[in-house]
């Protein structure tokens, strides 16, 4: 696909956001970013929420694709999570459809497949079709964002990578996260595959840096044109000093999901 040269990028005030605005400029895009929240250094941004259609609709209009971050992030109530993050993503996907946007990539994440028992030792890593297995309501909505995803594929021709990330934070902070982590830079060198990768249809990619730690199976991220280039193990011995290894057969350690499973953090408002 030719590159697009102007990208919405919604959920631009928050982490991701944050560090995406900072870094896809650079691939030759023009950002248009959107959030609930007033964004930092861009008065031009718009602010909305998901669940006004009627905005989105506008956000969305002369755009040649869309990151879509926006929505809850964490644990809530179900009824939140329907509003931001069932309702919303269904409101973008209609605003897509209607003004003839082409492509979304779609930040699902790994608590969708977070009860999935993470490998150890010769375990094959986890492949992107293993079962939705969601730790959360949060969880549960990504798994209906990447089915949603895939209907708005086979029913109009609307394409979406929907990219699983594993921990995308400046740098890894837990044990767990020298599994899981993306590092920024990858994550922008995953979104521009993402972006400009040809015939992706519905593709589901984990999105993590080549971390000597990993978990899970990067194949379908590669196929995209992804070569990360991070690695989280530079990392380790300081947060394994500070933090120990996990203790094995601890129920918040033995799935992906680590915590969320147990006790996931929460929303907070
Ligand atoms: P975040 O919570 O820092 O940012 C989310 C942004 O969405 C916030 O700025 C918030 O104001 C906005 N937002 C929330 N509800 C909204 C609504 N109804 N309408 C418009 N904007 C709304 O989250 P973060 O970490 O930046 O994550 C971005 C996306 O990536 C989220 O969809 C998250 O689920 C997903 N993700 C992030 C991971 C990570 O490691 N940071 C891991 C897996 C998935
Ligand atoms: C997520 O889906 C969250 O949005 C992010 O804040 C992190 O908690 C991440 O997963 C993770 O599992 O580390």
């Amino acid at each position: 696909m030719p590159t697009p040269r102007t990208v919405l990028l919604t959920g631009a005030a928050g982490g991701v956001g944050t560090l995406m605005r900072a870094l896809l400029p650079a691939y030759g895009y023009e950002l248009r970013l959107l959030d609930l929240a007033p964004v930092d250094g861009a008065p031009d941004a718009i602010v909305a929420d998901v669940t006004d259609r009627k905005a989105l609709r506008e956000a969305v209009r002369g755009v040649d694709a869309i990151i879509h971050l926006a929505g809850i992030s964490l644990e809530s109530t179900f009824e939140k999570v329907l509003a931001a993050n069932i309702t919303g993503l269904h409101h973008l996907y209609e605003a897509a459809r209607e003004e003839g946007v082409g492509r979304i990539v779609f930040a699902s994440s790994n608590h969708a497949v977070g009860f999935t028992p993470h490998p150890r030792g010769d375990e094959p890593l986890v492949p992107v079709d293993t079962p939705h297995r969601p730790d959360t309501f949060y969880g549960l909505s990504k798994c209906f964002g990447e089915d949603l995803a895939q209907f708005y594929w086979d029913q109009h021709g609307l394409e979406t990578v929907s990219v699983r990330i594993g921990s995308c934070f400046p740098e890894p902070t837990s044990v767990r996260m020298l599994s899981m982590w993306l590092s920024p830079a990858d994550g922008a060198r995953l979104f521009h595959a993402a972006l400009t990768a040809e015939h992706v249809g519905h593709t589901v990619v984990y999105g993590s840096s080549a971390n000597t730690r990993l978990w899970w199976d990067l194949s379908t991220a590669r196929a995209l044109g992804y070569e990360p280039q991070d690695d989280s193990e530079l990392f380790a011995e300081r947060i394994i000093a500070e933090q120990g290894l996990p203790v094995e057969g601890d129920p918040a350690e033995v799935n992906l999901g680590g915590h969320f499973c147990t006790d996931p953090p929460r929303w907070p408002y």
